[in-house]
């Protein structure tokens, strides 16, 4: 393990990676517990089942026109994972993932706005538009005081539908972070965009203000993140998403 974050770095582009940022251990079982969930979808009782976003559900062009009928039960977002299976409350324990937060939003004390897994299938799974977390319609507090955490289950590859991020993008006020979305089928300068490959077990920091996105899973392996909104604690939520057990919990190291 490794687990350091460049703060510097962050606040020049706008993102970050902490490799090795939580054991080997637990990466295996948060593995496990997802496939659990994917392996299990006919039998899950409803108030579980309406937690799950599936790809059959969502429009076919984010997926290569790939039809619904081709895609099965492949579930793109696994919403408020604490509810399937305990597990997944130990992320929000781990020291790496605290320090990192605290670091990029500067302050002492954060709490989680909302937890999902994010999971992009291997030959199909979404690609992502293009745009900024802040604002957003889901979790807000009043400002743009929280940081999207990626804990990447298996790595990003180019292949693997990688998040794509605009560096520097994020050096701008609010009021045009708010007025400035890209609109569809927006793209960015040649050059100007990059994909964060990384290792299963790392962890990608995104600041609320970056423009980032991402390409389909045209590979042979999952890309499944778990995606965590963590935000200043002395800044509530203007309002709390249902089904969301992770929003308000104060996060404490191990
Ligand atoms: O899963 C990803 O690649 C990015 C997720 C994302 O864009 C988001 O949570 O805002």
């Amino acid at each position: 393990m490794d687990g350091s974050f460049d703060r510097a770095a962050f606040a020049r582009d706008g993102f970050g990676i902490v490799r090795g940022a939580v054991p080997g251990s637990l990466l295996g079982m948060l593995r496990n517990a997802v496939q659990r969930v994917q392996d299990t979808v006919p039998s899950l009782p409803s108030h579980l089942r309406e937690r799950l976003t599936f790809e059959r559900d969502l429009p076919a062009g984010r997926r290569g026109g790939i039809a619904a009928s081709e895609v099965g039960d492949a579930i793109f977002i696994l919403g408020d994972p604490v509810a399937f299976d305990a597990v997944f409350w130990e992320v929000l324990r781990q020291p790496a993932l605290i320090s990192a937060a605290q670091a990029a939003i500067g302050v002492p004390e954060v709490m989680a706005h909302f937890m999902n897994v994010t999971i992009k299938h291997p030959h199909f799974g979404r690609s992502i538009g293009w745009h900024r977390d802040y604002p957003n319609g889901y979790a807000m507090p009043a400002g743009p005081c929280f940081v999207r955490v990626m804990l990447c289950l298996d790595g990003m590859s180019e292949a693997g539908g990688a998040t794509t991020i605009i560096p520097g993008s994020h050096r701008l006020d609010d009021a045009a972070a708010a007025d400035h979305r890209p609109s569809r089928g927006w793209q960015p300068a040649e050059g100007a965009a990059v994909k964060v490959c990384c290792e299963p077990g790392d962890m990608v920091l995104i600041h609320p203000k970056v423009l980032h996105g991402g390409g389909m899973n045209t590979s042979s392996s999952p890309r499944r993140n778990i995606v965590m909104q963590i935000g200043d604690a002395a800044m509530p939520l203007w309002s709390v998403p249902q089904q969301e057990a992770v929003a308000g919990h104060r996060l404490v190291a191990n």
